[in-house]
């Protein structure tokens, strides 16, 4: 199911990443912090990060990804793919 959820920052988001071009997988949420802002925005565990403030991940390296999230202003918009 795709969905977008917007996290209210400022940042830290309260979560982390895994993946990206350079490990030949898709971006994906693998910890939420509990009672950060990802987990109040509804972010899971599992989350295929599709987008990051409109911008396509397809083709991110892990780091370029990860410095996006850190510098986002707030909202930070994630398009996400959720599998369940
Ligand atoms: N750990 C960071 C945070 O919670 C997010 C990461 C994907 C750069 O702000």
């Amino acid at each position: 199911m795709a969905l977008t959820v917007d996290l209210v920052g400022p940042a830290p988001w309260g979560f982390r990443i895994t993946g990206g071009r350079d490990f030949h997988m898709p971006i994906m949420v693998t910890k939420v912090t509990e009672q950060g802002k990802a987990e109040a925005a509804n972010l899971r565990p599992g989350d295929i990060i599709v987008a990051i403030n409109g911008e396509s991940t397809e083709g991110m390296l892990h780091a370029q990804a990860q410095s996006k999230i850190r510098q986002s202003p707030s909202p930070l918009r994630l398009q996400l793919d959720r599998s369940r």
